[in-house]
């Protein structure tokens, strides 16, 4: 039988993770409006719900990785974060705090999917089915999927036929996984790969790492915290945020003004080195140019080359993990701690699945174009179907019974990825053409949160109830979107920010390239010009409020 139960809302909110928590947190406690949220996980986190392979960690320093002094300056205060990076289970502690600290479970509807989400022009109402039978309308629908929560499974013939265990790394036994004693394959070398392999190759009898692409690993510098930098960051916390809000990135250090070739051979030297030193992103804010100019991109290029060359003993190994396809950042650098050092031990054999492609999984193994692996078991580090992917799956559809995916079959189109035309009361925090994968996730969700809740009040202030965007709005944030994407050098490399990684995915730049305190302006802009760009309407729908 089904659950017929029938809500009536003002706001759906689809995720539970950093977006959907801090979106209920303002929809319900800043603007009193009657929320649900669904997510198909048993608790809050998604992203770090999901990802628990072992090395499991953010890429952004822990202690801006994290809800700003917009949510609570207390929490900032009370929170420690003991690595400089922090692993998996510490972020989903962290969230969770947060969602009991800010009373926001008993809002949200764990283990059930959207299956459909249909905007009812009459009633000027979203009618949200989950897979469980149940039915809610309301209001506003609001997206809070992430960017990377559909896994990519290469479908490589013979795949369901391997005998052995296998696992994608974005849906990683919670019980976790003993690799004692046995031989492994790991497919795929992009962050996630870079992250697991040297805490498996740890455990593993032997470790076969399938590279197709190498990528300019960046030295992570991992550490524990220490009181000084506890006391430090937490005396200057309201500058470090302010700053993030200032930064292209959304992290709190500025890109240098100036470009790679206009210092010496010496003085170019000299600062990478120390940004790698520094460890992390740093490197990619060293001069301003890196990701415009080609030439100046590959000073860093082989600068990076030659700390793997540095690292990797066998030099024929050092050059097959050294990039040469793509240009140092047209794919998201992984950062390392020790990855590169992994290829250094016996039990560890990078092999080149470019030259030869994986043709096909065994019963008992891995085969390429040129050998066997036999293996015990296979890690699929093979990423996600970035940005859409999931938008997808929620079974959008707008005025006229108009599906999201067919609207986007060639790419999406939307008014500052947030909005598109055709689905009115729809917002996607962090959607396709907004800034998000390419900065500093939090500071980029809080300010999409922000801007809803704005737009929400303002509404709400004058008595309107419905907003979508205009078409020819949505043109000019198209235009503009492909503009910034062709002044930068990555629409050059098959990346998952351009949809490569997905056979059948139109080749577009997903992420805004443009910055995140242009994007911001922009925002802001549209929002003090009374929406520029939006119709805004009353149905009379609104419930309460
Ligand atoms: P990524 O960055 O998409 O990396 C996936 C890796 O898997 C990458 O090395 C791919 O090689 C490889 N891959 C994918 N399909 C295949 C096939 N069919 N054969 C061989 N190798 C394959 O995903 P991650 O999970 O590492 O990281 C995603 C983001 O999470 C990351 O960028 C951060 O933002 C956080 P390719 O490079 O496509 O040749």
């Amino acid at each position: 039988g089904t659950n017929e139960t029938q809500e009536n809302c003002d706001a759906v909110v689809v995720g539970a993770g950093f977006s959907g928590l801090y979106m209920l947190h303002r929809l319900r406690d800043t603007l009193g409006l009657k929320t649900r949220v669904f997510d198909v996980a048993d608790d809050v986190g998604g992203t770090w719900y999901w990802n628990r392979y072992p090395g499991a960690r953010c890429d952004s320093e822990s202690y801006f990785y994290s809800f700003s002094d917009r949510l609570s300056e207390e929490l900032l205060q009370e929170w420690t974060w003991t690595e400089r990076f922090a692993a998996q289970p510490e972020i989903l502690s962290y969230l969770q705090h947060v969602a009991e600290r800010f009373d926001l479970y008993e809002d949200i509807r764990f283990r059930t999917q959207v299956v459909a989400a249909e905007y009812d022009e009459a009633a000027g109402r979203w009618t949200v089915r989950t897979g469980d039978g149940g039915r809610v309308t309301a209001t506003y629908l609001i997206t809070a999927v992430g960017c990377l929560s559909t896994t990519n499974l290469p479908d490589f013939p013979g795949r369901d036929a391997f005998g052995g265990p296998w696992y994608h790394t974005g849906l990683w036994p919670h019980e976790g996984v003993d690799f004692t004693g046995q031989t492994v394959a790991v497919i795929g070398t992009g962050a996630t790969g870079v992250q697991a392999i040297p805490e498996i190759a740890k455990q593993a009898a032997h470790v076969y790492v399938l590279q197709r692409t190498p990528n300019y690993d960046i030295a992570g510098g991992n550490r524990p915290m220490t009181a000084d930098d506890g006391r430090a960051i937490k005396d200057n916390y309201r500058e470090i945020w302010q700053t993030t809000r200032e930064t292209g990135f959304g992290f709190p250090y500025r890109t240098a003004e100036r470009t790679a070739l206009s210092v010496s051979d010496e003085e170019r030297h000299q600062i990478y080195a120390e940004a790698w030193q520094r460890g992390g992103f740093r490197i990619g804010t060293t001069f301003n140019d890196l990701l415009m100019d080609e030439d100046a991109n590959e000073t860093a290029a082989e600068f990076l080359r030659a700390r793997i060359r540095e690292q990797v003993h066998d030099s024929d190994v050092a050059e097959l993990l050294s990039p040469r396809d793509h240009p140092f950042f047209t794919k998201r650098p992984p950062l390392e701690n020790g990855y590169y050092e992994t290829f250094n031990r016996d039990n560890v054999t990078l092999v080149d699945v470019r030259r030869a492609p994986i043709q096909e999984i065994t019963a008992t193994g891995v085969r390429t174009a040129e050998a066997e692996y036999e293996v015990d078991t296979i890690v699929y580090a093979t990423g996600f179907d970035a940005m859409t992917g999931t938008l997808f799956k929620l079974g959008i559809r707008g005025r006229q019974g108009i599906g999201l995916q067919e609207k986007w079959a060639d790419g999406p189109s939307s008014y500052l990825g947030v909005t598109a035309n055709g689905f009115p009361n729809l917002f996607m925090i962090t959607g396709p053409q907004s800034p998000s994968v390419l900065t500093n996730m939090p500071v980029a969700i809080e300010q999409h949160v922000d801007w809803i809740t704005d737009c929400l009040r303002y509404l709400r202030d004058r008595g309107l109830d419905t907003i979508e965007p205009l078409p020819a709005a949505e043109q000019d944030w198209v235009d503009h979107h492909n503009e910034v994407t062709e002044t930068t050098l990555l629409p050059r490399a098959n990346s998952w920010w351009v949809g490569a990684n997905i056979p059948g995915k139109p080749r577009r730049l997903y992420p805004y390239v443009g910055g995140l305190d242009i994007y911001r302006q922009i925002c802001e802009q549209v929002a003090n010009r009374d929406y520029d760009g939006f119709a805004l309407g009353s149905c009379g729908a609104a419930t309460s409020g």
